[in-house]
C-alpha cells in the first residue's frame, strides 16, 4: 500500500512512522509513506499557505490552491481515496481502518490553524476522518493514528501469530487480562486456571474475562459482536453487580 500525506510539518513524521513495525513493514515494501510538504506548492513568494477567514472570525483558514496543486501533482491520473483529517470527519472505528487497509493506495491531508477552505473539502477530498471526539492542534497526529491502525491490517505487517484480526476491536471485544512469568510476584499468583493445562477450560475462562472486562468498560460494544448461547449465559451472570474475577472459571 501506497499512503501519501500532505502536511504543512513534514518533520513531525520523521521519527514516529519509522521506528518499529512501521519500518520493517517499509523495509519489506509492504508499505511506502511519502510525506510532502503543502507549503512547497504554494505560488507566492512568501509561499503563504493560510490567510484570513472571509466575513470575518478567529484565526488563519489553509488557502485551497496550494492543497489542490500537492495533490493534483501527486495524483496525475490516478485515482484513490483523498482523505482530510478533521474532528468533523467520520469517526475512525476499527471496520473503517479494515475498509480502507483493502485500499492499495491513500492520500491524506492534515487540516492545520482553524481549519480548511471549504473548496479543499468539496470539491478534492472524498472523505473526512476524525480520530475522537476532542480537537488536536492539527491532523498530522490523527493521520499517524491512522496509518499505524491501517498498516497493521495488511497482510504481512503483522506476524502470523500477532495477527491484527484476533486482537480487541476486531474480534468486537476488549481482551481479557493477561500474564507472564514469574508465577507469583509480590504475592500476587498468576489465576490457577492458566496454568492448569486444560486448553477448553482455559479457552472459556479467556472468553469469560474479555465478555466481563467488555461489559463493564464498554458495553456499547457488545452491541456489534456475535454472541454465542454460551456468551449469553456468561453475560447473565454478571448481571449481578460486579463478581469476583477469580471465582469464575
Ligand atoms: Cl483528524 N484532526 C484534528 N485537528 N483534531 C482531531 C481529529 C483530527 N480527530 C480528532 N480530533
Amino acid at each position: 500500500m501506497r499512503i501519501d500525506i500532505f502536511t504543512l510539518f513534514p518533520a513531525m513524521f520523521f521519527s514516529a512512522l519509522q521506528e518499529s513495525i512501521l519500518k520493517r513493514a517499509q523495509q519489506r515494501g509492504l508499505l511506502t509513506l511519502i510525506v510532502h510538504s503543502i507549503r512547497d506548492y504554494a505560488l507566492d513568494r512568501h509561499q503563504m499557505t493560510d490567510d484570513l477567514p472571509y466575513g470575518g472570525g478567529e484565526g488563519m483558514i489553509l488557502k485551497p490552491e496550494p492543497i489542490f496543486r500537492a495533490v493534483r501533482s501527486v495524483l496525475g491520473q490516478a485515482t484513490a481515496p483523498v482523505i482530510l483529517l478533521t474532528p468533523q470527519g467520520r469517526p475512525l472505528k476499527s471496520a473503517l481502518v479494515q475498509e480502507l487497509a483493502q485500499q492499495p493506495r491513500l492520500l491524506l491531508i492534515c487540516g492545520h490553524y482553524e481549519g480548511v477552505d471549504e473548496r479543499v473539502r468539496r470539491y478534492l477530498v472524498t472523505d473526512e476522518i476524525s480520530i475522537g471526539d476532542y480537537v488536536l492542534t492539527g491532523g498530522e497526529l490523527a493521520a499517524m493514528v491512522l496509518v499505524d491502525a491501517v498498516a497493521r491490517f495488511i497482510p504481512g505487517v503483522l506476524g502470523a501469530a500477532e495477527s491484527a484480526h484476533h486482537d480487541s476491536y476486531a474480534s468486537g471485544l476488549l481482551e481479557g487480562p493477561q500474564y507472564t512469568r514469574p508465577l507469583v510476584f509480590e504475592n500476587w499468583a498468576v489465576p490457577e486456571v492458566l496454568v492448569s493445562g486444560n486448553h477448553a477450560r482455559i479457552a472459556r475462562w479467556k472468553r469469560t474475562m474479555a465478555l466481563q472486562r467488555t461489559l463493564e468498560r464498554r458495553p456499547d460494544l457488545l452491541e456489534g459482536v456475535m454472541l454465542t448461547g454460551e456468551d449469553v449465559e456468561i453475560l447473565k451472570q454478571f448481571h449481578r453487580p460486579m463478581d469476583e474475577p477469580d471465582a469464575m472459571e
